[in-house]
Formats: C-alpha cells, structure tokens, sequence
C-alpha cells in the first residue's frame, strides 16, 4: 500500500515524498472541544458575513478598520525604540501601554468574541519590523494541547505592506487540516537526535515540519495568498490556520505590524487568576513573571 501510495503521490507532485510526513506530527482535532464555528452541522444561514468568511477561510480580513489616531501612540513608541528588532520579550505588552491599548482596542476584541465563542485575553505580542522568517505553522501548537484552538491571533498592518517585505502568507481552508500537535513535533525532534529547547523547538523542528508541509500543500493542490495591507488593515487568524512570515524578496526591507496573540478566558486553567489583568474597558491581558512588577 505505501509503495504503491508513494508512486502515485510522486506522479501528482512530480517529487519524492519526505521521511517525516505531515500525518506524523498532526491528529484529527477533537471536534467537540473546538469552538462553536469550528463544528459541522451548525446552521450556516445563521451566521453573520464576518462569521461564514472565518469558516469558510480560517481569516476574517477587516480592511480600514483601525484608526490612524488609535495606531498612532503606539507606532510613535515603537519609532523611539532603539532595537530594530522592536522588544524580544514577548510579554512586553505588560511594560507598554501604548502597545496594550492597541492590541486591546474594543472592537477588534468584539471580533475577536464573534469569532471564537468567549472573551479573549491578550498573551504575546511580536514587534519586529520586519518578517519573523518563521516557516509553515498552525499556532495552536505552540499551547498546550487542551487548548484546541480556544486561540486567536491578529496582524495589524501599521503601514503599507508590499509584497517584497515577506508578508504574512496563508492557507485559505487549512484551518480544517489535521491539527499539528506540539507533543509529537517534539517527540519527533528528540528522535532524530535535536535538543528539546522549551524556547526553540518550533524552529529547531522545522528542518522536518517545512518540507512535510510544502509536500501536504502540493497533495492538496492548495496555494498560499499573501496579506498586503495598509496602515489600518487587520488580518485575523485561526489558531489551526497554516501560515508562514515569508522570505523578504528585498531582504530586510521593512513591513510594520503589531502581531498579538490571545487565549479564551475558559481554557487556559494553567494561567491562574493572579496573572490576568484588566485594563479600563475591561480588556483582559496576562502578565507573565512577577504580576506585582
Ligand atoms: O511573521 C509573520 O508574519 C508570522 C508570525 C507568526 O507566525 C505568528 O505570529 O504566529
Ligand atoms: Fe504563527
């Protein structure tokens, strides 16, 4: 079967399948722990335009909808900071409000509730200014597993993003591919003899997770689409969607966003009480490390 399986999938993508394929690190998602709109058989008449865009694509693009006046505190930190690289802590939200109020803005946090089911609650944020260069992934993988995609992530464009700069790029429909799971790329990585870092093994393991992936997309016949947006523009992402920061064409050329990321209130009892903050419209946020700093 797999002999005969392997021709007939190398006449179709015309290359040699990779040891290590997509069906090793990833499983079927558990479909009733996931969110309302991630279940078959919900009634599809329904649901709102914003609602069927998020089934149906796994994003919900809101193109003009943040204001220059609400991007503007923050890009005016940001400009000031003396890293190009932005902070490296991903938690710096809780040291910068300006950083805080605009991942929190009220209502990108309604969409956000819209689309998963429940409140959700800021946890990292990403300010380098250029691309992540961060390889094929879902996100839901970097969690623990309980988490089931009860996760959300947002890519604010803060000003024109061209296509040379290494865009944002996405699978529209991955988020109903099988669901990556952290356990097994990590299993996989201490087999093949890498070190388990509790930081780096998403990128450590993508010598096997990119190819598996790039291989699965060729299978698939599915092509990724780039966000190329403008100050304002806001890209929001399944935590099942398979994305990628590309390659920059004109390397290291700039591309301005804030990425913030975000779990539901009621699936992540490993954040106990203490760590979650409110801020004046009741936005909640977590602070990691000491709460009282
Ligand atoms: O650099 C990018 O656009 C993607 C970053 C990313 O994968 C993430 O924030 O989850
Ligand atoms: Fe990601």
């Amino acid at each position: 079967m797999g002999f005969i399986k392997s021709i007939t999938e190398r006449l179709a993508t015309g290359q040699k399948p990779p040891a290590i394929r997509y069906a090793d690190f990833s499983a079927p998602a558990p479909e009733d722990l996931l969110p309302h709109l991630d279940q078959s058989g919900i009634d599809e008449a329904s649901l709102t335009p914003d609602q069927k865009q998020w089934r149906r694509d796994g994003v919900l693009i809101l193109r003009d909808f943040i204001p220059d006046e609400i991007t503007a505190p923050y890009i005016k930190r940001r400009e000031a900071h003396p890293n190009p690289a932005g902070w490296p802590q991903g938690n710096s939200y809780q040291f910068v409000p300006e950083m805080r109020e605009l991942a929190l803005y009220p209502p990108l946090m309604q969409k956000l509730e819209h689309l998963i089911g429940e409140q959700m609650m800021l946890q990292l944020c990403l300010t380098n200014w250029v691309t992540s260069q961060r390889a094929w992934h879902q996100d839901d993988y970097l969690n623990p597993s309980f988490v089931n995609c009860w996760y959300v992530a947002v890519w604010i464009a803060l000003a024109d993003i061209e296509p040379d700069c290494g865009p944002f790029e996405y699978i529209p429909g991955s988020h109903r591919w099988p669901l990556m799971r952290g356990e097994k790329v990590r299993g996989i990585l201490g087999d093949l003899g890498h070190e388990v870092h509790e930081l780096h093994w998403p990128k450590t393991s993508e010598c096997f997770t990119t190819p598996a992936v790039e291989y699965e997309m060729k299978l698939r016949r599915v092509k990724p689409e780039a966000f190329l947006a403008k100050r304002g523009d806001v890209l929001v992402w399944h935590a099942r969607l398979m994305h990628q920061g590309s390659l920059a064409k004109t390397h290291g050329k700039e591309r301005r966003s804030l990425i913030a990321h975000y779990s539901g209130v009621n699936h992540r009892p490993d954040i106990p009480d203490q760590s979650r903050f409110q801020d004046e419209n009741g936005q909640i946020y977590i602070k990691f490390g000491d709460p009282t700093a």
